[in-house]
């Protein structure tokens, strides 16, 4: 067993440590938190849109608030640290060497999420997760706006050197026995996501600084008046964040790539594609930013450039589905939550991915763009295959972390309930939008279909939040009073896979 806390400590020894498993402990626990945090925004706005007119939420401003801090929590504050959570635990161990590369600098790029989020949260701006100019920079109200700002550019470098560290530790760490091509694809994902995050976040680090002098009034990069340009905002935005969703998902991928064949009790059907499709993915994803802006009025030739560059990730992620599918095919499959979310994830994955497609054609994206079919599609991404591979680690990881197992049957329910509300949720978002309702209101006309669909959306969202509790019930009493796990095998899949570095890497 190696991923224990060494011993019970005292809490500040923990926090001042830059163990990798300690670190990865902070993370771990601070983006559940704020998983639950930027949760029950969500169930706040659901509740609000169950029926037209302002019931719980009294104004628009508001409104807005709320959903900008709810999607800017989940995807930088839940997220992100979450994987970094698991790359800490199990990058290290998987290339064999006795920490991260810098531990440090490790700790360090955990300690700016705190003040971050605390930035975020305090500030509660209310300009969308795109911080759009010209509104962001002329009359999104300080000090919210830019507490939003800098909360995200301290999130930006705290990104990068974790990314910086990851690399370094898998390409100059690993035990010089083990090649680079048998490093296991969950440390693949990583090296992969990581070089996307060393690439792209540089970009939107520079566009958040021209908006923050644009909003001190001493530049007019993106502000008409000035003779700026919103639309160049616009693709620094979306040359960033285009890649960033691959950033997201690649780790989501990379923990099935660990849970599939141990649960399936067959090897991986194709390590090698697997490495392909990461590198594959994390260069396509630089070709298709600008399908997010079909509507601003690029040439055609422009657009068909995009489209093409979009459709082009298909194949790279289709091939980690045939890998999984493969992998799976004749195996003696465990149905345990770990399995079962992952499973779950994959068929979403599927689904979101097919809503993605009919995104990536130019045409159809003009009666779609800025609709709640936009809110599903990446709901479904973000929430059916992001969440569910992060959720069901966390039920891998469990035993190994605390030493006990969690119930599981609860963490079955936890799936099953999840899994229906989530449908419920974001498929109907699609129809929702196929309906024409745009995205971002907080108060809509009393059309029947309308009204029906966002109770049945309502009603999903509400499910995964009962579920979310009983989730997090079983986590906190399994981990003190759950029954003893048996940590070289607790899921009882045979083999034992990870080996302490003393063990087996005498040679550091
Ligand atoms: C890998 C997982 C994916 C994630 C996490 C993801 C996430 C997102 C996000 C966050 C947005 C826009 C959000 C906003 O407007 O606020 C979006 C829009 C879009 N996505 Fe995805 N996406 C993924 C995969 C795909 C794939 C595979 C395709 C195409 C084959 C695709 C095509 C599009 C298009 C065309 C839009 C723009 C729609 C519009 O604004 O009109 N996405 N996606
Ligand atoms: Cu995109």
């Amino acid at each position: 067993m190696v991923l224990e806390l060494q011993k019970p400590r005292p809490i500040w020894q923990i926090m001042f440590s830059t163990h990798h498993t300690d670190v990865g402990l902070l993370y771990l626990i601070t983006s559940l938190g704020f998983l639950f945090l930027g949760g029950s925004l969500a169930l706040a706005i659901r509740a609000e849109l169950f029926l037209p007119g302002a019931q719980i939420i009294t104004d628009a401003m508001t409104f807005n608030r709320i959903f900008t801090v709810h999607g800017t929590t989940l995807i930088f504050l839940f997220i992100l640290p979450f994987a970094s959570a698991v790359g800490n635990y199990y990058v290290p161990i998987m290339v064999r060497y006795k920490d991260m590369a810098y531990p440090k600098l490790n700790a360090i790029a955990f300690w700016m999420i705190p003040p971050s989020g605390a930035l975020i949260w305090l500030g509660f701006a209310d300009f969308t997760w795109y911080a759009t100019p010209p509104y962001s920079i002329i009359s999104a109200p300080g000090p919210a706006a830019d507490m939003w700002i800098f909360g995200l550019k301290i999130l930006g470098i705290s990104s990068v050197l974790g990314a910086i560290n990851f690399v370094v530790t898998i390409l100059k760490c690993k035990h010089p026995d083990m090649s680079i091509g048998q490093v296991p694809l969950l440390a693949w994902s990583y090296l992969s996501s990581s070089l996307i995050i060393l690439v792209a976040i540089p970009t939107f680090a520079a566009a958040l600084l021209m908006l923050l002098t644009d909003r001190l009034g001493v530049s007019g990069f993106f502000n008409p008046a000035m003779g700026g340009d919103p639309i160049a905002y616009a693709h620094l935005f979306w040359f960033t964040f285009h890649p960033e969703v691959y950033v997201l998902v690649i780790p989501a991928i990379g923990m099935m790539y660990e849970i599939i064949p141990r649960f399936s009790r067959k090897p991986i059907y194709s390590y090698n594609s697997g490495i392909f499709a990461f590198v594959l993915l994390s260069i396509v994803g630089f070709s298709s930013w600008a399908h997010h802006m079909f509507a601003t009025g690029m040439s055609f030739t422009e657009k068909t450039v995009f489209m093409v560059g979009t459709l082009a990730a298909v194949p790279a992620s289709a091939m980690h589905v045939f890998n999984f599918i493969a992998t799976m095919w004749n195996g003696r499959i465990k149905f345990l939550s770990p399995m079962m979310w992952s499973v779950g994830g994959i068929a979403l994955f599927f689904g979101a991915g097919a809503g993605g497609v009919v995104n990536s054609a130019m045409p159809l994206d003009f009666s779609t763009h800025d609709t709640y079919w936009v809110v599903g599609h990446f709901h479904l991404f973000v929430m059916g295959t992001i969440a569910f591979g992060s959720i069901g680690f966390l039920y891998y990881m469990f035993p190994y972390v605390t030493g006990r197992m969690y119930n599981e049957t609860l963490g079955k329910v936890h799936f099953v309930m999840s899994f229906i509300g989530t449908i419920l949720v974001f498929f109907t978002q699609h129809v929702l939008g196929l309906y024409g309702m745009p995205r971002r209101i907080f108060d809509y006309p009393p059309i029947p279909e309308w009204i029906a669909m966002n109770q049945i959306a309502t009603v999903g969202a509400m499910i995964i939040g009962v579920s979310m509790a009983i989730f997090l019930a079983n986590m906190i009493y399994s981990s003190g009073k759950g029954k003893l796990a048996n940590t070289e095998d607790p899921f009882g899949v045979g083999g034992k896979y990870y080996y302490p570095f003393e063990a087996k890497n005498p040679s550091h």
